[in-house]
């Protein structure tokens, strides 16, 4: 009895505020909150930043004094193989402070897809609309389009914009996974994808369309798994991948975006409590950040139950990237 008349005082206090106070999901040190619309309001404790769901491959988008941050979603059991039925979205003015959003996608909203398995995706924004590069573990990789970040977004074309009949490079059934997508500076976009093999093809300006052939990237130590992420800094194109298995980051670097790349070593190290290392990079309010999945959540993180994580990332006085020291503390605050 007491504890209702708590929890009563507890909603109608936080309803004046937005929020209904969650006060059995609070994590550690921190809170949590889930306002009517189905936003859930929580802060980081550190690494992993979120912990109250397993969440996978994340990319980032900075949006204007926004990171938001795209994630695939693990709801399988440790260690017994990937369950993966839809994707998450998030979004941060401090690395600390952090909001998910009601399910903006699901594997189930390409009619095409025969895997039901919601691989690594990312998303950009053009014009005013989001497009939302996902791939599925071998029907191919797809694209949705929404209004505005965090959705809802839909297939944008009803077929996979690639199938693994583009990967002429490939056999297997899983070549055509985890899309990257970047538009450079004379506003031409580029999507890169792969596993075993890393492709790449530019898309028209309406981003819903290859727009020439595709292509391969090959350079001297090229050992690329998966994972390809794609981002410029002075000028320099700055290729990272996952490589080897268990997988570490590694990465390359070129004056032109279709290369030739250079190899320039190891940039985040296997976690060991994960096989899959997968990353974004981005520059969020004048520093730039690592943004990747380890097994690291302490009530069952594994391979299969992995969590995103944030460290910051530094650059050399010759553009090269230091290498990425995975903490406990993460990122937080600015
Ligand atoms: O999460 C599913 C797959 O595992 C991704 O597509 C790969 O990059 C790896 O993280």
């Amino acid at each position: 009895m007491k504890k209702a008349l708590r929890l009563i005082t507890v909603c109608i206090v936080s309803c004046s505020v937005g929020f209904i106070y969650a006060e059995d999901q609070k994590q550690s040190g921190t809170s949590q909150a889930v306002s009517p619309d189905g936003r859930f309001a929580f802060q980081s404790a550190g690494n992993p930043v979120i912990t109250h769901k397993f969440t996978a491959d994340p990319a980032a988008l900075v949006v204007n004094d926004t990171l938001w941050l795209f994630t695939g979603h693990d709801e399988g059991k440790k260690n017994q193989g990937l369950i993966m039925k839809d994707w998450c979205v998030f979004s941060t003015t401090d690395l600390k402070n952090w909001t998910e959003y009601p399910v903006p996608l699901k594997v189930s909203d390409f009619s095409w897809d025969k895997t039901g398995r919601a691989y690594a995706a990312q998303a950009i924004e053009r014009n005013g609309k989001y497009y939302w590069y996902i791939s599925t573990d071998g029907s191919g990789i797809g694209v949705a389009v929404a209004d505005r970040p965090e959705g809802p977004y839909k297939d944008a074309i009803g077929k996979p914009l690639i199938t693994n009949d583009d990967c002429f490079a490939s056999t297997h059934y899983w070549a055509s996974i985890d899309p990257a997508v970047i538009i450079d500076d004379d506003g031409r976009a580029w999507l890169f994808w792969g596993n075993g093999q890393c492709y790449y093809a530019p898309l028209k300006a309406n981003m819903t369309e290859i727009d020439g052939p595709v292509k391969k990237i090959d350079f001297e130590g090229f050992d690329f798994t998966e994972a390809p992420w794609i981002h410029k800094h002075n000028g320099k194109y700055y290729l990272s991948y996952a490589s080897g298995y268990p997988e570490r980051i590694a990465y390359a670097m070129a004056d032109n975006i279709e290369g030739p790349y250079e190899y320039k070593g190891i940039l985040n190290e296997i976690a060991g409590n994960s096989d899959t290392n997968h990353q974004s990079i981005v520059e969020f309010k004048g520093n730039w950040y690592f943004i990747y999945h380890n097994g690291s959540h302490q009530k069952g993180g594994s391979s299969s139950t992995r969590s995103v994580c944030i460290d910051r990332l530094y650059y050399n006085p010759d553009g090269t990237m230091k290498r990425v020291v995975m903490t406990s503390e993460g990122a937080a605050p600015l």
